[in-house]
């Protein structure tokens, strides 16, 4: 029996999603399961999931969007922005398996998953508290200052540095499998993961430098563009490390693959909340969750992320 987890690709809560997952299935569903894993990355457009991702006997998708394919057969995630197809939503309902399960107002999809499988499948997560706390930490924003999240000292945002920052599938899932049954603090300690972090690190300082060199800070609004430096994803805090009194950020970016437009709030000024970001990014086909959102755009498709950006610089400085 092959099990195939598909898991919101380059993020910390959804590789842990997906550890969490493989030991519930393991312990309470088939133990003799083989287990593959594939990293999903929001498309231009909202476009749906390719079938041809559904290799295994069972599917599951966690911390990622909703497929009407009749091969998922597992799904739970707690994006507002989970129901992108024409039907999406209809169809989740009506589904009867008790297999697939939703719930926006949860901070993290690794303590949804856990709770819904310890209260329907009898699973007992407590093993996983180290995984599950941190999860919840990041995935909620719930860091103590800017610096603890810019300064990446704990082991476990080391850990989930190098899970944002790497383009290679196979520490991804090494991860993940480690996350089944090691604290955060030994798989940091690992010379694949705390090779990469130095590297990582050294590049995190040098964007720390190009957003202070960039960013602009005008009514409550963050706002920098850089596209022209090829990136495509920096920690999402530093503008409130060098701005901490900013309601929002707004930042264009750019990889090979796509352009990007990013939206976020200051998660330690709740209070200067005044939208609603996923509604906002919908707008223009992104999505994502009330207080931190995105929009992915083709490569070429630069100018318009610029246009969009704009404009949604106007909304919230409006
Ligand atoms: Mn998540």
């Amino acid at each position: 029996m092959r099990l195939k987890i598909l898991f919101h690709d380059n993020c910390f809560d959804g590789a842990a999603s997906a550890a969490v997952f493989t030991r519930f299935y393991l312990e309470r569903i088939n133990k003799d399961a083989t287990v593959e894993y594939q990293g999903l990355a929001h498309k231009a457009g909202g476009a749906a999931i390719d079938e041809g991702v559904f290799t295994g006997d069972e599917n599951a998708i966690v911390d990622f969007r909703y497929s009407q394919s009749p091969k998922l057969t597992w799904w739970f995630d707690h994006h507002v922005s989970a129901f992108q197809q024409p039907g999406d939503e209809a169809h989740f309902r009506a589904d009867r398996s008790g297999r697939k399960f939703h719930d926006p107002t949860r901070k993290s999809n690794t303590c949804f998953l856990a709770d819904t499988v310890r209260e329907k499948f009898g699973f007992d997560p407590s093993p996983m508290a180290e995984l599950l706390e941190w999860a919840e930490l990041i995935d909620g924003a719930q860091f103590e200052s800017p610096r603890q999240a810019v300064e990446l000292k704990e082991p476990a945002l080391q850990v989930m540095t190098v899970l944002e920052a790497t383009r290679d599938p196979e520490v991804v899932k090494r991860i993940i499998r480690e996350m089944q049954t090691r604290p955060l603090e030994e798989i940091a300690r690992q010379p694949y993961v705390a090779d990469l972090f130095r590297q990582i690190y050294a590049k995190h300082q040098q964007n720390i430098e190009v957003v202070r060199a960039k960013a602009k800070l005008e009514q409550g609004v963050v706002f920098f563009d850089v596209a022209d430096e090829g990136l495509d994803s920096i920690n999402k805090f530093i503008s409130y490390y060098l701005y901490p009194d900013a309601a929002y950020t707004v930042w264009v970016g750019k990889s090979a693959a796509r352009s990007k437009v990013s939206i976020g709030s200051n998660p330690w000024h709740p209070e200067l909340r005044r939208h609603d970001l996923s509604k906002l990014a919908e707008r223009y086909g992104g999505g994502g969750h009330p207080v931190v959102a995105a929009i992915s755009f083709s490569a070429a498709d630069l100018p318009k992320a610029r246009a969009a950006a704009a404009d949604i610089l106007a909304q919230l400085r409006g």
